[in-house]
């Protein structure tokens, strides 16, 4: 009996010691790892469910759920840019060196009690002071001289009302000044940016996508400017403060095809303008003028360039229009911008590029704020030179 008992004890003791050690390896494995999926099985599954998520991970000491931190990409903060409308008003006591010149010295001249020739000759030497250029000062002081004679007129207002006309229509207010920068047909306008350098090519630029996003169009910068890695950095900072994208190649990669790549994108990605902004280049440099040459050729493989600007730093004065000149007989310019103009009390280089030229100034640069580029106006401009207003609108 005892017997009998001991081996039902001893039995039931494997039992139990059989069954721990089944079950305790059980409790100690970690799930299996769910067999690798195929690609069919992921795409069907992101089809169904959309991006994939990540699952909330078991924290195993504690069992606890911890949900993953959520990962957001920063919001890029876009930059809203002025409207351009009366920008050359707000700016006007930038050209306060200019005002010293023309709203000054010329009137004060102008009113003089006795218009005799010494007077009418240092009225001339302001002008050509001025960078106004000797041809346009003969024409501006001869009409002047005449309708003086013709009018008599002495008032202070009245002489500052023949000087502003003479002025304006030195100035040509019959050009067309626009930008030509509306996409065609859904392909986008095509801007190239040209001049010696630190002219200001790159600043202008960046200012003038800041233009057309203020006015609601989308902008592409191309960066055919491959000499400085930096060069393409600044255009991107500036592309990037108002969403534009910026099209670049490797650090001396041929800029033409940067600016070929930069327009297809425009034209793939559907925006209403491709701005390009190439190297500085010295007109008296050959090479470098056959390399913006063909610059132009390629990318006019795309089709026809729409606006080519020339930009001019006003502070070099008659020095200027020289290489103006070069750049005209290489690339198709159909706009000047004068970059500087706050630098400079030779405002009056804007009537003798004109005059030399026959291409129209389209912009002026007022300082190097990202907003400080104004669409330019003959007569408001004419009036900012001869301001009787106070000067200090813009703090
Ligand atoms: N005061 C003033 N400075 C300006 C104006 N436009 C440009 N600048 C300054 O001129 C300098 C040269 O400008 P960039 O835009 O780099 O000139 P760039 O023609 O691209 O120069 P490169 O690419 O080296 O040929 C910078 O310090 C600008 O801030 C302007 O209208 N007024
Ligand atoms: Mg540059």
């Amino acid at each position: 009996m005892t017997e009998y008992l001991l081996i039902a004890l001893a039995l039931l003791g494997v039992l139990i010691l059989g069954g721990i050690g089944l079950v305790v390896p059980r409790l100690r494995r970690r799930p299996e790892p769910p067999l690798p999926k195929t690609e069919v099985d992921t795409r069907a599954e992101e089809d169904l469910a959309g991006p994939p998520v990540q699952a909330p991970e078991a924290e195993l000491s504690t069992g606890i759920l911890v949900e993953p931190p959520v990962v957001e990409a920063p919001a890029p903060v876009l930059e809203v840019p002025e409207p351009t409308a009366g920008r050359l008003v707000r700016l006007r006591s930038r050209l306060s060196r200019s005002q010293n010149v023309f709203g000054k010295s010329l009137l004060g001249l102008l009113s003089r009690d006795h218009l005799d020739e010494d007077t009418w000759e240092e009225i001339e030497d302001s002008l050509i002071t001025a960078d106004v250029g000797v041809d346009a000062t003969r024409d501006i002081v001869d009409r002047l001289r005449e309708r003086t004679r013709v009018l008599g007129t002495r008032s202070g207002s009245e002489l500052r009302a023949l000087l502003a006309a003479e002025l304006v229509n030195a100035l040509d207010p019959t050009l067309d000044r626009s930008l030509r920068t509306a996409p065609k047909e859904g392909v986008p306008a095509v801007v190239l940016v040209v001049g010696v350098n630190g002219a200001g090519k790159t600043t202008t630029c960046g200012k003038i996508a800041r233009v057309l996003v203020a006015d609601g169009r989308s902008v592409l910068l191309g960066a055919a400017d491959t000499f400085r890695a930096a060069a393409a950095d600044q255009l991107e900072t500036w592309g990037g403060r108002v969403g534009a994208e910026t099209v670049r190649g490797p650090e001396a990669a041929d800029p033409a095809s940067v600016a070929f790549d930069a327009v297809k994108r425009g034209i793939d990605t559907g925006v209403d303008t491709v701005l390009i902004d190439t190297a500085g280049r010295l007109q008296n440099k050959i090479g470098l003028m056959d390399e913006l040459g063909k610059v132009k050729r390629v990318v006019e493989k795309h089709g026809p360039i729409d606006e080519t600007l020339l930009i001019l730093d006003a502070t070099t004065g008659q020095n200027g229009l020289e290489q103006a000149r070069v750049f005209t007989e290489v690339v198709n310019v159909t706009g000047v911008v004068l970059s500087k103009l706050d630098g400079t009390a030779k405002g009056g280089i804007v009537i003798a590029v004109q005059r030399k030229l026959g291409i129209p100034v389209k912009l002026v640069g007022l300082g190097e704020g990202k907003d400080d580029l104004a669409p330019f106006d003959p007569a408001q401009f004419v009036d900012a030179l001869l301001g009787t207003e106070p000067l200090a609108r813009d703090a």
